[in-house]
């Protein structure tokens, strides 16, 4: 790997921070999600239930355990960190004009800690939250004036921070809400709660139509605050395959890379693909879009594209290219690829093809910014043996060095997520646990929250130090 390449580890704020309601700052929607029920999906309470378990509310403690986490980081040789920037800090109910200054002061400290250690922030500006009040007065992102809410936010952001980050993301996995669910539930990327009689589909795309706008305003105004930052997109690449090369399975896979992937033609391109606008069309969805937003988009493309990479999927179809098929009922099993305990599909060799793809289709720079192995641990006498996830991380390390030394992608860095325990996004579970530091807390809330370095810790300080060399 090049000398100037990022070895790191990802976080968000809501999934390690807590002090959920300190120094002023707001409920955000995470701060709602109780754990999740048996189907595993979480659920959005409306208000706090008193006695009820929040995971999101102590988190990991992160807020104020951090500068002994990020010793840890350095120990391992962290060059870059990743986590996220919690708006209901900044912002406790999202629509205000002035930011409260507690909030912007914790990631004044956070930034200053990890640059002393020689740890670059990587910060994404939403993930998979926002005040909870916006959910509730405003519908979240399924109201126009979101946009201007988050540009207050962003702006904030860029002017405060802009000598400590320059590497910044808008929305964390913005493609996940295509795959939304049609039982109806709640998005915490776009806040929407949906409305039984409602078009769900089409209240999805246009909050996405938003939230792209939005993303396009922060980039540009990045760029007018300080031309040197660099703003990208993030996007969950899970490519799915064909399942055979019957050409009724080859065009069904076109159709579903699309219906995940056109967000990132947006960014990248800075107009709607003909496929997207042709999709809106059949659908008859006559969406709010006017020629200011594609003014915008065209003015705010992305300087990198970030990804998380975790599984690969596949199809099999019928001759035709859907965008607007249930995911849920055509997908199947590759008979080629293992899961992991919770049926996420196993598959080193695609993160080397999604490399490929997005160098092929984009030409940009790219940053792998999630990637990990989220596992049971068995924690005896402050010892975690995990050999199964330095097993995987090494399998997807091995392909992406060859993306990069054989086929030439343009690869700016790899942060590994949940390098630190933390509250699973999915699940609200702490068991579900992916970090190289096991943190003693458990499903129920209860622990000392101490940290302890797991067998992949020395393992991932070895592959930093030897930059790649030594897997
Ligand atoms: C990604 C999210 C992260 C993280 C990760 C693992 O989709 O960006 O926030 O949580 O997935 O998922 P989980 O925590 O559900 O195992």
């Amino acid at each position: 790997m090049n000398k100037d390449f990022l070895w790191g580890g990802a976080v968000a704020a809501h999934q390690v921070e807590g002090a959920w309601n300190i120094d002023g700052k707001g409920p955000n929607i995470s701060d709602m999600m109780l754990v999740g029920g048996a189907n595993k999906s979480r659920i959005i309470t409306d208000n706090i239930i008193s006695g009820a378990y929040y995971p999101n509310h102590e988190a990991i403690d992160f807020y104020h355990h951090y500068k002994e986490d990020i010793a840890l980081f350095k120990e391992m040789g962290f060059q870059c960190f990743r986590t996220s920037i919690s708006w209901a800090r900044i912002f406790p109910k999202g629509d205000e004009k002035e930011p409260n200054e507690e909030g912007l002061k914790f990631y004044d400290n956070l930034f200053e800690e990890m640059l002393k250690n020689g740890i670059k922030p990587i910060i994404t500006l939403s993930h998979f939250e926002m005040p909870f009040y916006l959910v509730k007065k405003y519908g979240g992102w399924r109201n126009r004036k979101l946009i201007d809410f988050f540009i207050n936010f962003a702006t904030v952001c860029f002017k405060r921070y802009h000598h400590q980050v320059k590497y910044w993301l808008t929305f964390n996995e913005i493609n996940n809400q295509s795959n939304y669910n049609s039982e109806g539930s709640v998005f915490t990327n776009s806040g929407i709660i949906f409305n039984n009689d409602e078009d769900k589909e089409k209240v999805v795309y246009q909050a996405s139509h938003y939230e792209l706008v939005a993303s396009a305003k922060a980039v540009k105004i990045a760029h007018e605050i300080d031309s040197s930052l660099m703003i990208g997109c993030m996007i969950a690449m899970t490519p799915i395959y064909p399942y055979s090369c019957n050409p009724d399975d080859m065009l069904k896979a076109i159709g579903s890379n699309h219906k995940r992937f056109w967000y990132t033609d947006v960014h990248v391109r800075g107009y709607y693909p003909g496929y997207m606008k042709k999709f809106f069309e059949r659908k008859d969805f006559c969406l709010d879009i006017i020629n200011e937003d594609l003014d915008i988009l065209k003015k705010g493309t992305v300087d990198y594209i970030a990804f998380s990479y975790y599984m690969s999927f596949s199809v099999k179809g019928d001759g035709n290219i859907y965008l607007d098929y249930d995911e849920s009922k055509d997908l199947c099993n590759n008979p080629y690829i293992q899961k992991s305990d919770w049926g996420w599909p196993i598959d080193a060799k695609g993160l080397r093809y999604t490399l490929n793809y997005l160098q092929d289709r984009y030409e940009l720079p790219m940053f792998i910014v999630e990637n990990g192995f989220g596992a049971y641990d068995t924690f005896e006498n402050g010892i975690v043996h995990d050999q199964y996830r330095i097993a995987y991380l090494k399998a997807h390390i091995q392909q992406m060095k060859d993306a990069v030394e054989i086929d030439g992608v343009n690869l700016l860095g790899y942060t590994v997520w949940g390098c630190i325990d933390c509250v699973s996004f999915s699940t609200g579970e702490m068991q579900k646990r992916y970090g190289f530091i096991y943190v003693d807390k458990n499903n129920d809330g209860k622990g000392t929250l101490k940290r302890y370095k797991k067998d992949s810790f020395s393992w991932y300080q070895k592959v930093i130090e030897t930059n790649g060399e030594i897997l």
